[in-house]
């Protein structure tokens, strides 16, 4: 296997939790967060991205952010599923994350290629076609995130809803970087978006606030 098709399997299920998206449920949030990963994980999530971001993260308290993202770690290490940190590029360099995740507003491209010494698994998010086509275009970049695609109660300040048109759009492109859509995502309109050229779906609350996390996993692998 080379490596975008190493890229393209981790995308196929691509879990993204913080501290701030198991608040739903009580007790603990940091334990709630590693429960639901060993859950997932056992279900079979591809890939796990830590992002623990916001004011009702673990961001005011470094060092037990530090801690639950090691602890993270050492779980999807368990399972051999890769393990990303969001945005936090000098925490994934720290603890030995294997790939860092950017948005268009953080740290420029060619900066963390620096701080990670170009040995991390890289991926970008976009929100249009301007900026997919440029992420396709930088050599460096191993996958690339398109959304919003629906609309999504995991992230604030999100840019505008893209629909599974803009993946019919994208199509006429033929991306060679592995994509994986985000935004509104379930178990009940995934399928659809594979069908329509994603690589893999990126999800939160379809997993975080699952009935049942093993039903939910298996039905987004579809
Ligand atoms: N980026 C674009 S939408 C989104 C992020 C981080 C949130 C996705 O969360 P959900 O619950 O899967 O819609
Ligand atoms: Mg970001």
């Amino acid at each position: 296997m080379n490596n975008k098709q190493q890229i393209q399997q981790m995308l196929s299920v691509y879990f993204i939790a913080g501290t701030q998206d198991c608040l739903h449920l009580s007790g603990d949030p940091a334990q709630n967060l590693l429960e639901i990963l060993k859950q997932a994980l056992q279900a079979g999530i591809t890939c796990f991205q830590f992002r623990d971001k916001g004011k009702h993260s673990l961001a005011h308290l470094p060092e037990q952010q530090k801690q639950l993202a090691r602890q993270c770690l050492a779980l999807c290490r368990q399972y051999q599923v890769p393990f990303i940190v969001n945005d936090n590029v000098a925490l994934a360099v720290e603890i030995g994350a294997d790939g860092v995740h950017v948005g268009q507003s953080d740290m420029a491209i060619q900066q963390v290629l620096e701080k990670t010494q170009h040995k991390l698994i890289l991926g970008l998010s976009t929100n249009n076609l301007d900026q997919v086509l440029a992420a396709q275009q930088q050599g460096e970049i191993d996958y690339i995130g398109v959304g919003p695609i629906f609309p999504t109660g995991s992230k604030a300040d999100h840019s505008a809803v893209l629909g599974v048109e803009f993946l019919e759009k994208l199509k006429d492109y033929a991306l060679s970087k592995p994509f994986v859509v985000i935004g509104g995502i379930n178990q009940y309109n995934a399928h659809t978006l594979k069908q329509a050229g994603a690589d893999g779906v990126a999800v939160i609350s379809a997993i975080t606030q699952a009935e049942n996390i093993q039903t939910a996993v298996k039905k987004l692998k579809e």
